[in-house]
């Protein structure tokens, strides 16, 4: 009897303990995606959520800065300052697609700490191909205004018409406005036939550089936020609309074989100094003289572009920084766009 008791309060405790330790957060562990937010092209969205899209957009443009970044004065150049110190690894790079997604993340989060509550939006840009002027994006009133105007281009008109960037241009921190240049022919290589030729590689060390230097360049070339500028282009938010489209492409290829892609990573970690950007020719001094270099603090906060690599090939194991506006994560965490970590769909 005495015995028997003994053997149901141990087991009793164990399994007490097992419920508890399962109870526990773990270290891995992720939540489930339960109700993933919906993505939707701007296009799609309604007028109240466009609305309060840009006016949470505003807010992180007045917010005053909070994590400590080369520059910034508020938390819009926080993101902008991110770009900048990550410029010479994110780009012509096998960590172009996930920074830039888990970029998207953490402007998400600057986004709902301002009071967003929605998806965040992307551009279907192959419905505007050829004529972007004449997309909803830019309109003054539930839009990001339109074209720049006058000798340094900046936006007129629209929510972000006075705003000051802080960061830029190049490797320089200097006030400016926002401002872009957009050129209607120059977006058809936005068109849907450059998409599906950019989506028809097989891997991933293919398809990363099919849409870097297909329709992401394409995106860029056609719109010239922040003067073209390489370095510091999510001065301009329309930035951040089209990278939602950038981001959609990847997904959109790993959805064609989840089995594969969720797991498929690779190319180099960081630009190759006799290459530098793809798209520019000379390597990486000649390209300096467009932009400068970075300057001692800016290359002080950027990170061991290796970091989690354990090479110069990048792996799952990467790490994406932002500095502490959120946490960092790696590589594997963001795969998977309704894996956990992030909760999200296209629609
Ligand atoms: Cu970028």
């Amino acid at each position: 009897m005495g015995i028997l008791f003994g053997k149901f309060l141990l087991s009793a405790i164990i399994g007490l303990a097992g419920f508890q330790v399962s109870a526990l957060p773990t270290p891995g562990d992720t939540p489930k995606c339960t109700t993933p937010t919906k993505r939707m092209s701007w296009h799609d969205m309604t007028d109240d959520a466009k609305k309060s899209y840009l006016a949470a957009e505003q807010c992180v443009m007045s917010s005053p800065a909070t994590v400590k970044l080369p520059g910034a004065k508020t938390k819009w150049d926080q993101l902008v300052s991110l770009h900048q110190i990550h410029a010479l690894q994110i780009h012509s790079t096998g960590t172009f697609l996930p920074y830039h997604r888990y970029f998207l993340h953490t402007h998400e989060f600057l986004l709902n700490e301002c009071g967003y509550k929605g998806g965040l939006p992307y551009w279907d840009e192959p419905r505007d191909a050829g004529k972007f002027s004449s997309s909803p994006v830019f309109s003054p009133t539930l839009g990001f205004g339109g074209d720049g105007k006058g000798a340094k281009n900046c936006v007129a008109d629209g929510p972000f018409s006075n705003v000051t960037v802080n960061i830029g241009p190049g490797f320089t921190t200097q006030p400016r406005c926002v401002n872009r240049k957009i050129t209607n022919f120059l977006s058809s290589l936005s068109a849907k036939a450059q998409v599906t030729a950019a989506l028809n590689y097989s891997t991933y060390d293919t398809v990363w550089n099919g849409i870097y230097s297909g329709p992401h360049l394409g995106g860029h070339m056609a719109l010239s936020m922040m003067n073209g500028d390489s370095i510091t282009s999510p001065g301009d938010p329309v930035f951040f609309l089209h990278h939602g489209f950038v981001d959609k492409m990847w997904w959109d290829w790993q959805a064609q074989n989840p089995s594969k892609r969720l797991t498929e990573i690779g190319g180099p970690n960081a630009q190759d100094p006799a290459i530098g950007f793809t798209e520019f020719p000379g390597g990486m001094e000649v390209e300096s003289q467009m932009w400068g270099h970075p300057t001692a603090e800016m290359a002080a906060a950027a990170p061991d572009p290796h970091a989690g690599d354990k090479g110069n090939v990048t792996t799952l194991g990467h790490v994406l920084t932002s500095k502490g506006i959120i946490p960092d994560a790696t590589i594997a965490d963001i795969m998977d766009i309704k894996g956990g970590y992030l909760c999200y769909d296209y629609v």
